[in-house]
């Protein structure tokens, strides 16, 4: 039995797991970076080793480093979290051969899935739907033009070791063909030392929707049904929600179906999800599979009311999986919110830097995953996820209320962040009504960019606490305090307002 878990991860996910650990009575050993010294993650950890440099290449991403300390804090397991070391066959494989418990799927699974052709290739052969494409790698372009005038334009020309957009090509007439082989080989060649590429038929503005799936070690496979991801910029999600909008209770069972058919056909366990895209005609393809748990996954965690990491730990144990599909339920709904620390007037920038001022949402139906206080200084060698805001209603109408809610008595200074874009979101007529894609940002940006003017609920607080202490020191001066100090005090108020930037 798991008794010491290593978390090779760092900000709120790292967090996020020990929580889970810390329930179960396992401890956690924090691994950080020299810029993490004061990093949450080692704050709550039982136990931290500093494992090198701020580069990633040089700390969470150095396997040697980890495993080193794993053996010398004598951790029995390493969750990897997500990102870093997540998704590296090697990695699990490493593990595995050191006697640590990897907390994910076996190496095999992640190779398969890691690669998108023997991925099309090994679910296809499951019967679950792929986007018509070629079978294998292209190999020549002769074959590939060939291939293209069977299916017809346009195409989307892909890298087999790609993912989150890179090396992707569209195709829309003839003549580009060629050379976006060519173009798209030799992006795929420097960015994953592989040239491997592969052609689909272009599904137009889809929607983008994956099913969560569990499965034990002994074949024991559910799904948590689905999230809809389509809120992206430039293959960055931005909102997350569950149910989607989109789903019908026919479809939902179908593709869950597939869900955990395309698992199957790779023998996977531990906690994984299925992507798919989703047509206007609910036409549904895979698309690929993400072999670790998602940064997404609170949102299922909260309408099928279970704890996935906790649920991981089971698995990676050795216990059989005691949740039964016919029993899962989804309860209510749930969204999330990415805060980025970026500047969203300034192209999304990344904006890492010193945090002068956190107030976070609190109240019925929210959830607030994050790792940053007052003083804690955001480097600028990671992510620049911030947190994650997830609420919870009985219906849609009533969790967007909550996420504005939520959004708007939620204040940070110091740096700049996405909070105000995704306040537009919660106000955006198309995302009310669910009528939206893949293309919702880009087709909303000139309502999503518009800056208005509102209090939030914080700075009401913040006014409030001006005010209050303002009247004190005024009624200790005076005890009885005349009429002709009103003008005093507004005065007052407005020179501290102005110096909070209110
Ligand atoms: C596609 C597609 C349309 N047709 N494949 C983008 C990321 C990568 N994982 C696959 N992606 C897409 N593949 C075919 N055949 C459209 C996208 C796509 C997309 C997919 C999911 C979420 C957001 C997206 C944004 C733009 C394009």
């Amino acid at each position: 039995m798991i008794e010491k878990i290593l978390v090779a991860n760092r900000g709120e996910i790292a967090v996020r797991i020990m929580r889970s650990c810390r329930e179960v009575g396992i401890h956690c050993v924090a691994v950080f970076s020299e810029v993490d010294r004061k990093a949450m993650h080692v704050r709550y950890a039982d136990e931290a080793i500093c494992i090198g440099p701020a580069p990633s290449n040089e700390s969470y991403l150095d396997i040697d480093k980890i495993i080193d300390a794993a053996k010398s804090t004598g951790a029995d397991a390493i969750h990897p979290g997500y990102g870093f070391l997540s998704e590296n066959a090697m990695f699990a494989e490493r593990c595995a051969k050191e006697g640590i418990i990897f907390i994910g799927p076996s190496a095999e699974a992640i190779r398969i899935m890691g690669d998108k052709i023997s991925a099309r290739q090994a679910v296809s052969k499951n019967k679950v739907p792929v986007v018509p494409g070629t079978d294998g790698p292209i190999t020549d372009e002769d074959e590939a033009l060939n291939f293209i005038h069977q299916i017809g334009l346009p195409v989307m020309i892909k890298a087999s070791a790609g993912g989150g957009g890179k090396g992707m090509r569209l195709v829309k007439v003839e003549n580009e063909i060629k050379s976006a082989i060519r173009a798209a080989r030799s992006e795929a060649k420097s960015a994953f030392g592989n040239d491997a590429i592969f052609i689909e038929k272009y599904i137009d503005s889809p929607h983008h929707i994956e099913f969560q799936i569990l499965a034990d070690q002994f074949g024991n496979t559910i799904h948590l049904f689905e999230r809809e991801c389509s809120v992206q910029r430039r293959h960055q999600k931005v909102v997350e929600e569950t149910p989607s909008p989109l789903m019908t209770p026919e479809l939902r069972k179908e593709m869950g179906k597939m869900a955990v058919q395309a698992a199957k056909s790779v023998n996977y366990y531990g906690a994984g999800t299925i992507e798919f895209i989703v047509d206007d005609n609910l036409n549904y393809y895979f698309l690929e599979m993400n072999t670790r748990l998602q940064v997404e996954h609170p949102i299922t965690e909260r309408v099928v009311g279970i704890d996935l990491v906790k649920q991981q730990i089971n698995i990676a144990n050795g216990e059989k999986l005691e949740l039964d599909q016919e029993e899962l339920r989804q309860n209510g709904h749930a969204i999330e919110c990415r805060i980025y620390a970026e500047d969203p007037d300034n192209n999304f920038m990344p904006s890492p830097g010193l945090i002068q001022h956190i107030t976070e949402p609190l109240g019925l139906g929210v959830r607030h995953d994050g790792y940053v206080y007052e003083g804690y200084e955001i480097p600028i060698y990671y992510d620049p996820l911030i947190s994650k805001l997830i609420v919870w209603a009985g219906t849609r109408d009533e969790a967007i209320n909550r996420m504005r809610r939520a959004l708007y008595s939620y204040k940070i200074t110091g740096v700049k962040t996405s909070i105000r874009f995704l306040k537009r979101i919660m106000e955006c007529p198309d995302f009310r009504h669910g009528n939206y894609n893949t293309h919702f940002i880009e087709k909303n940006l000139e309502f999503l960019m518009k800056k208005q003017d509102c209090t939030s609920d914080c700075e009401d607080v913040a006014i409030m606490t001006i005010l209050i202490d303002y009247l004190d020191k005024l009624e200790q001066a005076q005890p009885t305090r005349p009429e002709g100090q009103r003008g005093n005090l507004w005065k007052e108020y407005g020179r501290r307002r102005s110096l909070l930037r209110l």
